[in-house]
């Protein structure tokens, strides 16, 4: 597919959200245009209009809008050419969208906002981190991490031997909890999710999605 066929994502270049969506539209070979929004500005009218929950991302494809991630991946899978992203078999396509059930409900808060952005994100901008957060978000964590290293199916991949919409929904917030060192540590005792980790970080859609955070160096020339 190209430019012309109209992908238009709105999103926040740092949102393990926004990156999910952006894994799967490169794993499906769709080109498209990002539109730069950030949710954590208030206010910002411009995402009221397109997301009436206030976050990101949202994709346009012609006349078509839509939001929540899991939908927007499923459309970019059925739309788009390349391989399919959703096993045939019911039960492993049942067990790809109960992990992204999972992390929709269970794992994003503890994985991404309480740990990583606490221990990593915050600090990249000159913040404080909440400790407080961290201690609580790890703890949260355990019980997701122990829930999906029991679902790894151990064939390669999280549901099946093939790619799927799982493991480009927990890439992006597993990797996030990865760079901080107590996530690293932590994942360290699940080793179907840790070896996991490992062969999904080199495909080339996650070195292409892959956003670097400001340095202190950075900060200091007001980048
Ligand atoms: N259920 C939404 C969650 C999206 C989400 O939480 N996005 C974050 C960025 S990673 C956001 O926009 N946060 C803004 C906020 O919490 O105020 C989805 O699946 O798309």
């Amino acid at each position: 597919m190209k430019a012309a066929d109209g992908f238009q994502l709105y999103g926040y270049q740092y949102s393990v959200y926004q990156r999910i969506v952006r894994l799967t539209l490169e794993e499906k070979g769709i080109a498209y245009e990002t539109i730069e929004v950030d949710p954590f500005l208030i206010p910002e009218p411009d995402l009221l209009r397109l997301h009436p929950f206030r976050k990101v991302p949202i994709l346009v494809h012609g006349a078509f809008r839509i939001f929540e991630t899991a939908a927007i991946c499923t459309y970019l899978d059925e739309v788009g050419p390349g391989a399919p992203l959703q096993p045939p078999a019911p039960q492993a396509r049942a067990r790809m969208n109960q992990i992204r059930g999972i992390l929709d409900s269970y794992g994003y808060w503890p994985l991404v906002r309480d740990v990583y952005a606490q221990r990593v994100f915050a600090p990249a901008f000159g913040r404080e981190p909440d400790e407080a957060r961290i201690a609580a978000g790890l703890s949260s964590a355990r019980t997701v991490l122990d829930a999906l290293e029991f679902l790894v199916c151990g064939t390669g991949f999280l549901v099946s031997t093939d790619l799927s919409l799982a493991d480009l929904h927990l890439a992006p917030m597993l990797a996030a909890f990865d760079q901080a060192p107590e996530g690293r540590l932590l994942l360290g005792a699940y080793p179907r999710l840790a070896q996991w980790l490992d062969m999904i970080s080199i495909r080339p859609s996650l070195k292409s999605t892959h956003i670097a955070l400001p340095t202190p160096a950075d900060r200091m020339s007001g980048k």
